[in-house]
């Protein structure tokens, strides 16, 4: 499957930066290398794996770059093949132009993800590692790039392979027991061919599930500030984001329409949302934002309700209480610096199992509370830290699902009369779906899926 062109691409982000890093994989990397590279005064002809000190030339001679060459021949390479790799200064037009005599020199451009493809192909890495590429990239937050680093050494591929394993040995002793039907019950009785697909079945479940609770973590957590108008959303907003994001003013109803900003909280990315208050209107405007407001809130991982210190709940405070739940709300009760007290309407809150934190959005007074509680609040009913190192991405997840349906399925026709080697298609699927997951055996569809949402140079 593997192309044998070797393939050239700018590895390192567009923009300016001290190095921007040219990448060569193929047959032909160091002989398209060799004619553009003029060696600095102590070079002795490449050593694999060493730096290379030079300049490179264009087709009139011209000097384009000076340069720093690796030579890494396969199978000892990111991608198993010969890999050159050129750190040229990094602006775009220096890397384009070196990338450019690269191409006159025969090599070609390479597609997204092409590298990480190729060292799939060429079996360096399996489907979940090369998948792991993508996702160490893009985690916005380094708590996130941790819970990547397992997946990347391959953890969650020889999981499963175990678990294909398992399933292979099951098939076996089924194979055996179809052979030798007279000693059916000697060679795997149904209730214990039911009792061990169960383990396996129950194994992906776990998985399944942290693909759950990890969540947060690659997406964010959706954390919506609701609340009456002028009971200082947007003030929090602004408070919790460090900077003036949101229009302020005395005037209630300010807020129409839902901002969105990205905050870090230690570590869990947050997707911070501020709506527009809630309040009998016939502003069409508003309605909208109201109808906006209601649906973040109904899909939020956390909803946090801003009240006015100074004033008991109302009925839309209560309202948006009950819609949310308990589990999913925290209550910040703002302008703390107005009142002279404790509050007497704050008592009848723990009641209703709902924490109140104090604070004041326009001092900053309350907000590290605040943030920390948001934070341990979303992470205690994902149980994260402990078991999302392993956690599956969309794609693998599905593959899991359809594994575990067709071991489910087998445990309930264990129990009747369906043939044995009936159900040994089942776990024939089952394998099937874990395969896609490691790559072992996958359609080209899926991989071209996978590889096209790569940057290109990856
Ligand atoms: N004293 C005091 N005033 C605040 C506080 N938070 C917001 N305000 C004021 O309350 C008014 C409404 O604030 P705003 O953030 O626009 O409320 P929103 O309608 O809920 O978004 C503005 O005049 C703010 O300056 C606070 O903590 N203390
Ligand atoms: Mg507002």
């Amino acid at each position: 499957m593997t192309s044998n062109a070797t393939i050239a691409a700018i590895a390192t982000p567009m923009g300016q930066g001290g190095v921007g890093i040219i990448r060569l994989s193929g047959p032909e990397s160091l002989i398209i290398a060799e004619k553009l590279f003029v060696p600095g005064p102590r070079f002795k002809g490449f050593k694999a794996y060493r730096l290379h000190y030079g300049w490179i030339s264009g087709k009139e001679g011209q000097i384009l770059d000076e340069v720093l060459l690796a030579y890494m021949p396969g199978p000892y390479s990111y991608t198993r093949e010969d890999v050159v790799e050129i750190n040229c200064h990094g602006g775009p037009a220096v890397l384009g132009s070196v990338l450019e005599a690269l191409f006159e020199q025969g090599a070609e451009p390479a597609g997204p993800g092409e590298f990480t493809k190729r060292a799939f192909l060429n079996n360096r890495l399996d489907l979940t590692q090369a998948e792991a590429v993508q996702e160490l990239i893009s985690s916005p937050t380094q708590t996130g790039a941790l819970l990547v680093r397992d997946k990347l050494q391959g953890h969650l591929g020889s999981r499963v392979e175990k678990l294909r394993l398992k399933l292979e040995d099951l098939k076996k002793e089924l194979c055996l027991a179809v052979d030798f039907p007279e000693e059916d019950v000697q060679c795997l009785p149904r209730n214990v061919l039911a009792e061990k697909a169960g383990i396996c079945a129950e194994e992906i479940s776990g998985l399944i599930a942290s693909h759950e609770q990890s969540k947060v973590f690659r997406e964010g957590a959706l954390v919506v500030l609701a609340g009456k108008v002028n009971a200082g959303k947007s003030s929090l907003m602004n408070a919790l984001l460090g900077r003036e994001r949101a229009i302020v003013t005395p005037v209630p109803g300010t807020t129409r329409d839902y901002l969105e900003e990205a905050i870090n909280l230690n570590g869990l990315p947050v997707r911070l949302v501020d709506t527009a208050g809630r309040r009998p209107t016939r502003d069409e405007i508003e309605m909208i934002g109201l109808e906006a407001g209601r649906s973040l809130i109904a899909s939020a991982d956390l909803c946090i309700l801003v009240v006015d210190s100074a004033t008991e709940p109302d009925r839309e405070e209560m309202e948006i209480l009950e819609e949310v739940g308990s589990d999913k709300i925290l209550v910040a009760a703002n302008k703390w610096d107005l009142v002279d007290s404790r509050p007497k309407w704050l008592d009848g809150f723990p009641g209703l199992g709902v924490e109140v934190l104090p604070v004041s959005a326009k001092y900053g007074n309350g907000l590290e509370e605040l943030s920390s509680k948001i934070r341990t609040k979303i992470l205690s009913t994902r149980r994260v830290e402990a078991c999302s190192n392993m956690a599956p991405n969309l794609r693998q997840k599905n593959a899991l699902e359809k594994a575990a349906q067709e071991l489910e399925l087998l445990v309930n026709e264990a129990d009747g009369e369906v043939p044995f080697d009936l159900l040994g298609v089942r776990l024939d699927y089952a394998c099937a779906h874990l395969d896609e997951i490691t790559g072992r055996i996958v359609s080209e569809d899926i991989l071209n899926s996978i590889f096209e949402n790569f940057c290109i140079g990856k």
